[in-house]
């Protein structure tokens, strides 16, 4: 049994706390605690940094990945497509979830859609000695590119099944659009699309100039 103790979850009144670092996933959450207007404070934590708190990180989320959220009501949301759609139902007058429940429906679906199909195959493309009980390095790179062919080929389902009407969240942008921009970052992803998908490369980037968006995105990328 662990002897250590997890860390204060924070007082009703202070502002969420995210654990995360720069250039991460830890930018989903800040866009979308941006987009409702909530305040929050950043631990600098994640597994891959030893000069961060990832020991506060572990006792929190076991997986040790970013983003990791503490809500002002001391509950820790972990999952980037979980800490959106509890943002878009606490704050609706943000419209993170669309404007009809049809909408909304397709919102949740592309939200679960990339944590599981895309998501998943960054991590396994990070850290493919993880799915692998091999110990050659050769085994490990075959792992990694079946990921990222595996990776891309989900981008291209993505994108042919959300198409922009304007945007992937409908006729606003919203947590669809919040995630695809990020998670589409890594891993060879714009590339492959941009020579596959030109059109939807094209929406990413008209995505990242949102003023909600480029303004973490200018911290997280500078
Ligand atoms: N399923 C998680 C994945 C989060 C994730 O993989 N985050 C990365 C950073 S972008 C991480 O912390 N990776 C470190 C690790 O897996 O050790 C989510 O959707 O938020």
């Amino acid at each position: 049994m662990s002897t250590t103790t997890a860390p204060p979850a924070p007082a009703d009144s202070t502002p969420y706390v995210l654990y995360g670092t720069k250039g991460s996933g830890s930018a989903i959450a800040e866009i979308g605690l941006t987009w409702c207007g909530q305040p929050y404070r950043v631990v600098h934590a994640s597994s891959w940094e030893d000069d961060s708190d990832r020991e506060a990180l572990r006792q929190l989320n076991p997986l040790m990945q970013i983003p990791t959220l503490h809500t002002p009501q001391g509950e820790v949301l972990t999952e980037s497509a979980a800490i959106l759609m509890h943002l878009g139902l606490r704050f609706p007058a943000a419209g993170l979830l669309g404007r009809s429940e049809a909408q909304r429906d397709q919102i949740l679906r592309g939200l679960v859609f990339i944590a599981a199909n895309c998501y998943s195959q960054v991590t396994i493309s990070d850290y493919p000695e993880r799915f692998t009980t091999s110990e050659q390095q050769a085994e490990r790179e075959a792992v990694r590119q079946g990921a990222r062919h595996r990776l891309h080929l989900h981008w291209e389902m993505f994108a042919d099944q959300f198409p922009g009407r304007p945007w992937l969240s409908g006729e606003a942008p919203g947590a669809l659009d919040v995630m695809a921009v990020i998670v589409s970052k890594w891993s060879g992803t714009r590339p492959h699309l941009e020579q596959h998908r030109p059109e939807f490369l094209a929406l990413l980037k008209r995505i990242e100039a949102l003023p909600l968006v480029a303004g973490v995105h200018a911290r997280h990328w500078p």
